[in-house]
């Protein structure tokens, strides 16, 4: 590897599209950084079995989780693009970073808290209890020094970073401590119909979430008919207007111009021309990337063979790590005959 920082980041394949919130908040800044980076994207599969799906879905959500990290740009032969189950060395690394958890610390996490009172807190698995841990081994086998994320990913990377310094006064220094990279502004984006709420995949309505994949009618709809308010100025007031404050945020990100510029330019006007600017702002970046995608999911076993020749890449990274740690606790090396 070259001397530059070494950057890991991924998403589930909980879906089969990505949300604007995921462009905004990480791929947007992963295509920016994989030039100055040694870049390490994956699709992490392994989170996506923590709550209930369906294992038909399962491999389709994945190639096209794949296809839209390359159609958005992110080059599979400059970054490191792999599925996480194709490197078993993440789950074995997750297994020692559990002897190291304490109960008490992973029941602080907040997404842990969200996702599992979304099933019923008795009926979330040890897998979603786990995840942090997991995310944990993804980041730490690969020597990182930096993991874009949005904001609500804050928190597992402060665990991350006491579990490597654990490990590392523990057991002797093993782990680099990464950095969390979270773009203020745009690092998060809003339910367009609840805008209290964060955007996700998984949210159990459709009708306030903008997909990558959607057709660009539907997406133009669906931003012309968000929730705004009852006064008439576009501004930027997260607690007095959601709504609004979320369409401004969206356009900045999708025009480069800041949302004080936006402010100014937009006096005077009415929520109608917003939409339709926001509208029409999203409609030209996602056309090309659904298009690019859709070209990509058209030959499975090309996509297939990136992700191979991807993994054994990740692997030969990954597996020498694993190595160290499992000799670092006292593990007996396996003899080979
Ligand atoms: P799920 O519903 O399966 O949890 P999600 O859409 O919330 O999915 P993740 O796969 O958990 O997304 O996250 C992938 C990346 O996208 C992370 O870096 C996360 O911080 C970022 N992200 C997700 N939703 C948003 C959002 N609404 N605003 C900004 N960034 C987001
Ligand atoms: N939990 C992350 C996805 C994720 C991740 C990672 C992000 C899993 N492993 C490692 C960065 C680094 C999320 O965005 N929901």
């Amino acid at each position: 590897m070259s001397s530059k920082p070494i950057l890991f980041s991924g998403m589930a394949p909980s879906a089969d599209s990505l949300q604007i919130g995921n462009y905004i908040g990480a791929l947007l800044q992963w295509k920016e950084m994989q030039q100055a980076n040694d870049a390490i994207f994956c699709v992490v599969d392994l989170h996506a079995i923590t709550v209930p799906q369906d294992p038909a879905g399962l491999p389709d959500h994945t190639r096209r989780t794949a296809a839209q990290y390359i159609a958005a740009g992110i080059d599979p032969t400059m970054s490191i693009l792999f599925v996480q189950s194709h490197v078993s060395a993440h789950t074995e690394l997750a297994w020692i970073l559990n002897t190291i958890t304490g109960f008490g610390e992973a029941s602080r996490m907040t997404q842990f808290k969200d996702k599992a009172a979304k099933q019923g807190t008795e009926a979330a698995s040890l897998g979603l209890f786990a995840y942090p841990t997991l995310m944990a081994a993804d980041i730490l086998l690969y020597d990182t020094n930096v993991v874009p994320v949005g904001d609500d990913q804050k928190q597992h990377i402060e665990l991350t970073r006491d579990l490597a310094n654990r490990f590392n006064s523990r057991f002797g220094e093993t782990f680099v401590i990464p950095e969390a990279i979270i773009m203020k502004e745009t690092a998060r984006i809003y339910d367009l119909q609840n805008p209290e709420s964060k955007m996700s995949k998984t949210s159990a309505s459709d009708s306030g979430v903008v997909w990558m994949m959607d057709e660009p009618s539907k997406t133009a709809k669906k931003i012309r008919s968000a929730v705004t308010d009852d006064d008439r100025e576009i501004r930027f007031d997260r607690g007095a207007k959601p709504g609004v404050s979320n369409l401004l945020t969206i356009l900045s990100a999708f025009t480069g111009t800041s949302v004080e510029l936006l402010e100014q330019r937009f006096a005077g006007r009415g929520y109608g021309d917003l939409k339709g600017e926001v509208a029409d702002a999203v409609v030209s970046t996602f056309e090309p990337i659904r298009s690019r995608a859709l070209e990509l999911l058209d030959d499975p076993s090309e996509l297939d063979r990136i992700l191979a020749v991807n993994a054994e890449r990740a692997e030969a990274i990954a597996q020498p790590m694993l190595a160290k740690v499992y000799d670092r606790v006292g593990l007996l090396p396996r003899v080979r005959r």
